[in-house]
């Protein structure tokens, strides 16, 4: 049947009775096409009876359905076009594995960070309601992880005053990355599991209709009865109905037909309104069922009978991944420094802090997925004495820049960043790119910015920032592996604002910041075979910058590379232009880095060479202002 449906239409064309099945080959044909080509797992599996009631009920794409994050959107992007692409999905020039309103009129809205859905919905439906279009609907789905953002709260909150169709799916699934964590997440497993508040709601209710037809006798006192009930049963104990907004459910969310009858009753109730929807992440496969967390996004290929990873291993040992080194260092470090916390805005498999959850589970934190939350939470644990550790993805770190100059900069607190997927991240493509850190960072006073070039380095940032006074101290590093097979070597401090300098020489001098630096190395070295002679510095810092060694490579050089894996708009390169200027140095200056442009999907290896930072685009680099 699936084979049929290319659009909506197609869809709404099937009998009611045979949507389960179109359920049971969507399922199919996902779990087919990831065994080969990796990506987003769990999620998708988990909404498919969903994707296909929505599809059925709304019109599509006049209604407008946003998908939150959109990680779980696979297969509403299979019934809306883009079954025969795909295979392409987040490979480079492929479809993007999140919703993207440049690949079709049905991704009402561009995603990748969480918790948007419910404010840009709004928008949406105030829009609607300007343009007097008071048939469309917009319906919201929302995860119960993306619910924990304050943003989703802070939608909601300004929800309640709309006039306008607005339906919030919330499919509750009780997990996020891993396990959803928090109040409200607890209240949501009440309200979902409560069988005696359910059925004594719906109990409750029913007698009161039955007294109202039994007779006009005593309206008053019914009218009141009602009302208390309803105070009682809804504002008192549903946030939402608290909040104003209709709620609805819980539901089974994998019972299509039951699913379908709901959302088309919810479409004839004006205002805002919530569906509770129950559903099992990785729903209809077992491994996938059994160990969400694993099986939240696949990496590699796998056999879809036995779940086994069909990757070829290499028998040559590999470097660490740097979030490893991560995890592993900050509990070495906290067995010494007591005073040392960790934080993670939902994130700890993918950050690695569930080293320290499971050995230090009193110091390490979870909060949600809530990176302004995690920035201020940690300037308060900093000013009464420790030193949080604050883990934010580069790319989410961008919801936390006002925490980071107001709660903690300004205060000038002892709050370490680690900034994980600093630089281009590859498959998850221009919302996840972690291309604007070292930018946005650098014009905020006190902070100190650095990133290490491979993993002795992070291991040393990570002693020296925990070192009494430093202030308010980031350190980024990239995706995936690094470079030192033997990386636990003892630490030691890196005075804050200084480079090293990698290799002298005469023609050129090359700055890198991060593990670029690795393959500049590299690529000189071949050229010193060649007789040339190029003289490499990590700079390490990017504030403070190392003004000694900056005045030496000007006083000697005036040709000068820059290579980041950050914007060259306003980073390491455009720090090293204000001091040429500040200081009256003339040069010929080429700077590398990710140029101003959002750049998709892809390996990072091919990122690289469509920035021109690769290898060979630094090769090409070199040569031509050697040449
Ligand atoms: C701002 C932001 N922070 C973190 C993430 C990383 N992230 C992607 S999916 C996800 C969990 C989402 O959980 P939920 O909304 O419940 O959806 P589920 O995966 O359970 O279907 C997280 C934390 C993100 N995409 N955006």
């Amino acid at each position: 049947m699936l084979d049929s449906i290319n659009s909506p239409d197609d869809l709404k064309k099937i009998d009611p009775e045979d949507l389960p099945q179109v359920c049971k080959e969507l399922r199919d044909f996902i779990i087919d096409t990831l065994s080969c080509n990796p990506g987003h797992f769990g999620s998708s599996l988990g909404v498919i009876e969903l994707s296909v009631a929505l599809h059925y009920v709304f019109n599509t794409p006049d209604d407008k359905l946003i998908w939150d994050v959109g990680h779980q959107a696979y297969g509403h992007k299979i019934l809306t076009g883009r079954r025969d692409k795909f295979h392409t999905n987040r490979k480079f020039g492929g479809i993007s594995g999140f919703p993207n309103i440049f690949e079709s009129d049905y991704d009402a809205f561009g995603v990748g960070h969480s918790s948007t859905s419910i404010s840009a919905g709004i928008g949406m439906a105030a829009a609607a309601s300007l343009d007097q279009d008071s048939d469309k609907h917009v319906v919201a789905v929302i995860g119960d992880g993306a619910m924990t953002a304050g943003m989703a709260f802070e939608g909601l909150n300004n929800m309640s005053t709309l006039k306008s169709n607005m339906l919030v799916v919330l499919n509750d699934n009780n997990m996020a990355i891993d396990p959803s964590v928090g109040g409200f997440s607890e209240y949501l497993v009440d309200i979902a599991t409560s069988q005696t508040y359910n059925k004594f709601r719906s109990e409750a209710f029913k007698a009161i209709d039955k007294m109202k037809l039994a007779g006009p006798r005593s309206t008053e006192m019914i009218t009141k009865l009602n009302n208390s009930l309803k105070n009682l049963l809804t504002k008192q104990t549903n946030i939402f109905e608290g909040l104003n907004i209709r709620y609805f459910g819980p539901v089974d969310g994998h019972d299509i037909d039951h699913l379908r009858k709901v959302l088309s009753d919810l479409k004839g109730i004006p205002g805002p309104k919530v569906l509770h929807v129950i559903t099992k992440k990785g729903k209809g496969f077992k491994l996938a069922e059994e160990n969400q967390t694993a099986w939240h996004a696949v990496g590699d290929k796998f056999d879809k009978s036995t779940g086994q990873n069909l990757a070829v291993k290499s028998t040559v040992p590999k470097p660490p991944k740097f979030q490893d080194v991560f995890g592993h260092t900050i509990v070495e470090l906290a067995e010494q420094n007591e005073k040392i916390v960790g934080i993670t805005p939902a994130m700890p498999s993918g950050c690695s802090l569930n080293i320290m959850m499971e050995k230090m589970p009193d110091r390490a934190f979870d909060v949600g997925i809530a990176e302004q939350h995690a920035v201020t939470f940690s300037a308060g644990l900093a000013i009464s004495g420790y030193t949080p550790f604050c883990n934010i993805y580069s790319s989410f770190m961008q919801r936390s820049y006002d925490q980071v100059i107001h709660d903690v900069a300004l205060q000038n607190l002892n709050v370490v960043f680690c900034l994980d997927r600093g630089g281009l991240v590859g498959a998850d493509g221009a919302t996840h790119h972690g291309a604007y850190d070292l930018s946005f960072l650098r014009g905020i006073p006190n902070l100190v910015i650095s990133s290490p070039m491979d993993e002795e380095e992070l291991r040393n940032l990570m002693y020296t920032a925990q070192l009494p006074n430093k202030g308010p101290f980031s350190i980024r590093y990239p995706r995936g592996n690094g470079s030192l097979i033997d990386w636990q070597r003892e630490m030691k401090e890196i005075p804050v604002g200084t480079g090293r300098c990698l290799k002298e020489g005469d023609e050129l001098a090359v700055l890198t910041i991060g593990p670029i630096g690795i393959k500049a190395s590299q690529l000189i070295d071949k050229l010193e075979k060649e007789g040339r002679s190029i003289a490499l510095y990590d700079m390490r810092f990017v504030k403070p910058l190392d003004e000694q060694i900056l005045h030496q490579v000007f006083k000697k050089h005036n040709k000068v590379i820059t290579i980041e894996d950050g914007t060259i708009v306003g980073g390491m390169g455009s720090a090293i232009l204000e001091f040429m200027a500040d200081n009256d140095y003339a040069a010929k200056l080429r700077r590398l880095g990710i140029p101003d442009r959002y750049i998709e999907h892809g390996t990072q290896t091919e990122l690289y060479r469509v920035c021109g930072f690769d290898k060979q685009g630094i090769e090409k680099a070199i040569r031509e202002m050697i040449s």
